[in-house]
């Protein structure tokens, strides 16, 4: 049996108010290709399906548009789908009754039956091309703390609450599960020992510190499909408890991840192997100078010696450009001379970042005789100076500072 394991598509994404929908199109084509030229017997969508709980309508016909394809172009496919911490779990559940009737498995949020959790519902049996049951699936969406429940006595009630319910539910899959059938997680979580990216994953149940051990999944789970971690990974050493990763960068420091699914194939009960198939890049991250921040005059030199963007260069195809740059004083139209460098380049600046110099102390002095109130107004301009630059103040912007001081004054005696 084989399964094709993606997550953390983020459907409806912008960087920096660039639109992704392109790329996210030509990524699920991709994918349908995958399934009609792989011929996976299952497909896993391990959460974060939208970049928010209120996606555009776009966003939603998209993911529409492709449980339907799959479906048509596979008939015999499992389509196994959870909600990530990105999604909501109500907007991904509404629409449950007409998925479940052509036959896809979603689980948006922890089912529940009255008060009980609905254990049936996070179950899904896997088949092969002749429909005949080669695994269990146990489909757990992101789970929030109040779908756990309270055990006030545990070390990390939220990590306990957590594993409780896996083993709750991978105990019904075990039960219904007959020799030789495979039993397969899915989930949406922080694993200990995880790599994270800045800026991108959102730290989820109370923050990143809440990291679940890998012994939630015993050894008789032969594969495990997580997402939220956009870095493609192992966990714990073990081939069998995968993050698949993002499709696609959803930030520049994912730029460098090898986006990818994997395909993974199980004989019987036991995993065999574990491969990545690398996602289309259309769209080039570049991030310049590439050996670090320079002074802003080198920069644009830089900047200007980039090829001139292709002819008919359609906008979502223009590179994302991050620009790093080392300001040795003030410098008020930085934005505007990077922008001027790279005129008829056809990049997209979707960040500019400012390395400043000096020696970034607090205007306050530790000295509780110095207060800032007690420094005369020069003083504290200085300081100021010394926070974000290197050396004296140039002349000019001392008397610009006092005269604007003098105009305050001023002010204050005629309109106090
Ligand atoms: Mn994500």
């Amino acid at each position: 049996m084989r399964l094709l394991h993606t997550s953390d598509w983020h459907l409806g994404h912008t960087l920096r108010d660039q639109p992704r929908a392109m790329e996210h199109a030509l990524f699920l084509g991709w994918l349908l290709e995958r399934l009609l030229v792989e011929r996976p017997d299952s497909l896993l969508v391990a959460g974060d399906i939208y970049d928010s709980a209120n996606p555009p309508a776009s966003a939603q016909a998209m993911f529409y548009r492709f449980l339907s394809a799959a479906r048509r172009l596979r008939p015999d496919l499992d389509l196994v789908v959870i909600g990530g911490n990105h999604d909501s779990a109500a907007r991904l559940d509404a629409p449950h009754p007409l998925l479940e009737a052509i036959g896809v498995h979603l689980v948006g949020g922890l089912p529940r039956r009255g008060a009980d959790v609905d254990v049936e519902r996070l179950l899904c049996p896997l088949t092969d091309a002749r429909g005949a049951v080669r695994g269990w699936a146990v489909a757990m969406p992101f789970l929030r703390p109040a779908d756990l429940p309270r055990l006030a006595d545990a070390e990390d009630p939220l990590v306990a609450g957590v594993a409780a319910r896996y083993a709750q539910a991978l105990e019904a899959a075990r039960a219904r599960r007959k020799p030789g059938q495979a039993l397969v997680a899915l989930g949406h979580c922080f694993m200990g020992g995880g790599r994270t990216s800045d800026r991108s994953e959102r730290k989820v149940l109370g923050g990143n510190q809440h990291a679940l051990p890998v012994d939630v999944f015993p050894d008789d789970v032969a594969y495990v499909a997580l997402g939220h971690l956009h870095l493609a990974q192992a966990v714990g050493g073990q081939d069998r408890v995968r993050y698949c990763g993002s499709p696609l960068p959803l930030s520049m420091a994912e730029a460098k991840y090898p986006h990818q699914v994997l395909q993974v194939t199980l004989s019987g009960a036991e995993l065999v192997a574990v491969d990545a198939l690398p996602t289309p890049r259309p769209v080039p991250f570049l991030r310049l100078p590439e050996e670090g921040p320079l002074p802003l005059d080198r920069v644009e030199a830089r900047l200007r010696a980039l090829p001139d963007a292709p002819a008919h260069q359609p906008g979502w195809k223009r590179p994302f450009l991050e620009v790093r740059v080392q300001l040795e004083g003030p410098t008020p139209d930085l934005r505007r001379r990077v922008e001027a460098a790279l005129v008829g380049k056809g990049t997209r600046l979707v960040r500019l970042e400012a390395t400043r110099g000096g020696d970034g102390t607090s205007l306050a002095d530790p000295d509780p005789d110095a207060r800032l109130t007690q420094l005369e107004p020069e003083a504290v301009f200085r300081r100021r100076w010394a926070r974000d630059h290197d050396g004296d103040p140039p002349a000019h912007l001392l008397q610009a500072f006092h005269s604007l001081i003098e105009q305050a004054h001023a002010a204050e005696e005629v309109d106090p």
